[in-house]
């Protein structure tokens, strides 16, 4: 039986999965995949930068996370952001501020 942390890693790959499928490249996610991944799965995060209108545009959150440069969104950068905004939540718990 698998544990909970495996299958929070399982679940992280089909949710790239299923976004980085709709278009392009069916491993990465580009510009429109990234926008309706932030969308449905990000809200909170989307709102937490809307504060600052600058940094919610999609392309600068793009530029933010394509540290290769390829335009897309493979799921090593992928991996980053989740584990960036993990770090956040666990630092807004144990600091209770936010
Ligand atoms: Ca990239």
């Amino acid at each position: 039986m698998p544990t909970q942390l495996e299958n929070a890693m399982d679940t992280l790959i089909k949710i790239f999965h299923h976004y980085s499928g709709k278009e392009g490249d069916k491993y990465k996610l580009n510009k429109g995949d990234l926008k309706q991944f932030l969308t449905s799965e990000l809200t909170d995060f989307l709102s937490v930068r809307a504060k600052d209108k600058a940094l919610i545009s999609i392309d600068k959150i793009m530029k933010d996370l394509d540290t290769n440069k390829d335009n897309e969104v493979d799921f090593n950068e992928f991996v980053i952001l989740v584990a960036a905004l993990t770090w956040h939540g666990s630092h807004y718990a144990s600091h209770n501020v936010g």
